[in-house]
């Protein structure tokens, strides 16, 4: 059978309620991903991973940028956020509940000050690759399913990347939660199923 690898996106505290930038039951999926793990060949956690000098954060921006707007950089439109996951940080750091002990990998991501990076596959410019499809391929993984935080941006360019790239991606969307930003949830729903995402 195809090795199934579970893709834990970003389940770090700030994503989490009190968090920088929480997301509305951000914590209720740990249990769930918890239980999801065992049933795993391979289980990979990504981590939203910034320097305090990021091109992502709203305060970073010299023209009073209010965080949720959206700016162009180089590589195109970017959601400039309120600072979160700075490195080293307690919101860097997984939600307290989460079975860390199980992943074979953690994937960090976003430590480039001048490029966000919401794929755990590449960067926000698309083309600079973190690695991961390569580890996967190594291991001979064929199908992915995701989980985590949060299911609009990070999860959805992930899952998107993953199809593109030849994986079979699946998004278990009870175990996600989103933070739906002038209705970027259902619009990442769309996008996904065109990529051929099976969303279930
Ligand atoms: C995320 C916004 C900024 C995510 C990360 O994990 O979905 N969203 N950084
Ligand atoms: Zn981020």
């Amino acid at each position: 059978m195809a090795a199934t690898a579970l893709i834990v996106t970003d389940v770090q505290n700030d994503f989490c309620p009190g968090g920088a930038l929480a997301v509305a039951g951000g914590d209720e999926i740990v249990g769930a991903i918890n239980a999801r793990m065992a049933t795993a060949d391979a289980v990979v956690l990504t981590q939203d991973w910034h320097p305090a000098d990021h091109a992502s954060f709203a305060d970073n921006h010299a023209e009073a940028a209010t965080p949720f707007s959206v700016v162009a950089m180089d590589y195109g439109p970017q959601v400039l956020w309120p600072a979160h996951c700075v490195i080293g940080s307690h919101g860097a750091a997984f939600h307290p509940g989460l079975h860390v002990n199980r992943a074979d990998l953690v994937i960090r991501k976003g430590f480039r000050a001048a490029i966000d990076s919401y794929s755990a596959f590449f960067e926000n410019d698309k083309v600079t690759p973190t690695g991961l499809a390569g580890y996967l391929r190594e291991r001979g993984i064929t199908r992915l399913q995701f989980v985590g935080l949060a299911h609009d941006f990070c999860v959805a360019w992930s899952a998107i990347d993953a199809a593109r790239l030849g994986f079979e991606a699946e998004v278990i969307e009870a175990e996600t939660r989103a933070i739906d930003l002038d209705g970027s949830r259902e619009r990442a729903r769309a996008e996904m199923r065109a990529a051929g995402v099976r969303l279930t």
